[in-house]
């Protein structure tokens, strides 16, 4: 009787154990990328690289934005009013680099383009992922 109830115990603690390693298993799978504090983005002809950000509301996230391309940049994101993307719309010539730093007040995607005459339907478009 007494090695039954001991078996018992030993079980149930391994099934404990077993449903909190699958759980951390889950939480590790579920959670979202942590979001960098600075994203190095390339403004090449006709492309962001990388052309995501990812950050969280009220989190400052800082760009180092460089033009590798032979052409004339920027990055503005068309459809916010964001106070802390002043200066973004100004145009990189080739080779220039500048560090911006933004902060998002509401979680979402918000897409940017380069505003430059084509380039956004050429694809040069990229997005935020703004998370709470
Ligand atoms: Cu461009």
């Amino acid at each position: 009787m007494k090695l039954t109830v001991g078996f018992i115990a030993v079980a149930l603690l391994f099934v404990i154990l077993a449903a909190v390693v699958a759980m951390s298993l889950v939480l590790k799978v579920t959670a979202p990328p942590p979001p960098a504090a600075s994203v190095a983005i390339a403004l090449e002809d006709l492309r962001f690289t990388p052309n995501r950000i990812d950050a969280r509301v009220g989190v400052p996230v800082t760009l180092l934005l460089t033009n590798r391309g032979l052409e004339r940049h920027d990055l503005s994101f068309p459809a916010r009013h964001m106070p802390g993307l002043r200066g973004v719309e100004a145009i990189l010539e080739p080779g220039e680099t500048r560090t911006v730093t933004l902060t998002f007040d509401r979680p979402g995607t918000h897409a940017f383009i380069c505003t430059l005459p084509g380039h956004a339907a050429s694809g040069m478009t990229g997005a935020a992922y703004v998370i709470p």
